[in-house]
C-alpha cells in the first residue's frame, strides 16, 4: 500500500470510538487502521485485530498499510488495572515499548495518553502544576508515570515525535468508559435519561477534573498537528477541561430532570479518587500549542443529555 495510514491501537475504546471517527471525517475512512484486541463491531472498517504486546504483528500491519503515525490509546484503566495489576502494568509499559520501538525503526509520529493519574497525594490538588512530584498510587498512574519518562527518553535519545497529554476524566454520548475512576460522570447521564436513579461509587463532594469528548478530540488533533518546535515537553502536558463533584453534575441534570436522585455508596474508586487533582493547571498546554477548552459544565449537560436522548428514542423505536 502507497498511502500514508494512521493505526489507532484500542479503536474500540472510549476514545478510540470517537477518534477514529473524527480521524475519518478528516482524512478519508481509508487512511485510518483501526486496531483493537479484539472486533466488537464499532469500527468495523479498515479494521485488524491487534494484540499490542504482539510487536511482530505491529511491524507487519505497519509495512502492510504504510502507517505513519500512532495513536497508542490501548490501556488498563485505574479501577481495573487495581484489579490485575501484574496485567495492566504489562499491558501499559510492554504495549507503550512496542509502539515506541516501532515508532523509532519506522520514523512514526506517535500519541500517548497519560492521565491526572499520575498524580498522588503529595501533589497539590487545586491549580496542579506540570511540574510537580508523581507519586501515583495506582498501577495504572505508574504506567502513566512511566510511560512519559520512556517517551521523552525516546525522543532525547533516539528523536522519536511522540507527543503526549494528561487526559482528565473523558466525558461523551458515543461511547462507554470501562475500568475508570471518573466512569460515574458519564454513567449518571445515562441514568437520567432513562429515568432510573443513580447511584455514585464516589462521595457527593468529589471534586475531579473532567473533560467534555468534543475538547478531548480536539486538543488531541491540535498537539498532534503542531509544528514540532511547539513541543516543548516530550514527557505529557498538563490539559484542564472543567472540575466538578457528583453533587454539582447531580444537580445540573436536575435542571433538565427535576425527578432525578442520586445516592452515594463509595467504594474502593473513592480512595483512588481522592489521590487525584481537583483542577489542572494546563498553561504550558494553552502557550505552547494553543490550547483552550471550549465547553463548561452547563454546555457540556445539556449536549450530552440532548444526545442521549436522541439515542435511546432511536433505541426503542
Ligand atoms: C480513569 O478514571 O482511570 C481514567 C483516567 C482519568 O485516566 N478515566
Amino acid at each position: 500500500m502507497e498511502t500514508e495510514t494512521i493505526l489507532v491501537t484500542g479503536a474500540n475504546g472510549q476514545i478510540g470510538t470517537v477518534l477514529t471517527e473524527e480521524l475519518r471525517r478528516r482524512f478519508g475512512t481509508s487512511a485510518v487502521l483501526s486496531t483493537d484486541i479484539r472486533q466488537t463491531g464499532a469500527n468495523n472498517i479498515l479494521f485488524e485485530e491487534l494484540d499490542v504486546l504482539d510487536s511482530a504483528r505491529l511491524s507487519a500491519l505497519i509495512e502492510k498499510y504504510g502507517v505513519k503515525q500512532i495513536y497508542h490509546l490501548a490501556a488498563i484503566l485505574s479501577a481495573k488495572g487495581e484489579k490485575n495489576p501484574k496485567w495492566a502494568w504489562e499491558i501499559n509499559m510492554a504495549g507503550l515499548f512496542n509502539i515506541l520501538e516501532a515508532a523509532r525503526k519506522y520514523g512514526l509520529r506517535v500519541f500517548f495518553p497519560s492521565s491526572i493519574a499520575v498524580f498522588g497525594g503529595m501533589t497539590p490538588r487545586v491549580d496542579t502544576p506540570q511540574h510537580a512530584v508523581l507519586q501515583p498510587e495506582t498501577v495504572y498512574g505508574i504506567s502513566k508515570v512511566a510511560g512519559e519518562n520512556w517517551c521523552q527518553y525516546f525522543h532525547q535519545k533516539y528523536g522519536v515525535d511522540v507527543r503526549s497529554v494528561r487526559y482528565p476524566g473523558i466525558i461523551g454520548y458515543e461511547s462507554l468508559p470501562g475500568g475508570g475512576t471518573t466512569d460515574y460522570a458519564v454513567e449518571i447521564f445515562h441514568s437520567a435519561v432513562k429515568g432510573e436513579a443513580y447511584e455514585c461509587f464516589l462521595g457527593p463532594d468529589t471534586r475531579l477534573p473532567m473533560m467534555y469528548m468534543p475538547d478531548a478530540i480536539r486538543a488531541t488533533l491540535e498537539l498532534m498537528e503542531a509544528p514540532s518546535e511547539k513541543i516543548r515537553i516530550r514527557s505529557s502536558y498538563n490539559l484542564a477541561g472543567v472540575s466538578f463533584t457528583p453533587a454539582e453534575v447531580k444537580e445540573e441534570i436536575q435542571k433538565h430532570y427535576p425527578a432525578f436522585e442520586v445516592s452515594y455508596k463509595p467504594d474502593f474508586r473513592q480512595e483512588i479518587a481522592s489521590s487525584w487533582p481537583e483542577s489542572i493547571d494546563d498553561s504550558y498546554a494553552r502557550e505552547h500549542w494553543g490550547w483552550k477548552p471550549q465547553y463548561g459544565l452547563p454546555e457540556m449537560a445539556s449536549d450530552m443529555l440532548e444526545h442521549l436522548r436522541e439515542y435511546y428514542a432511536a433505541s426503542v423505536s
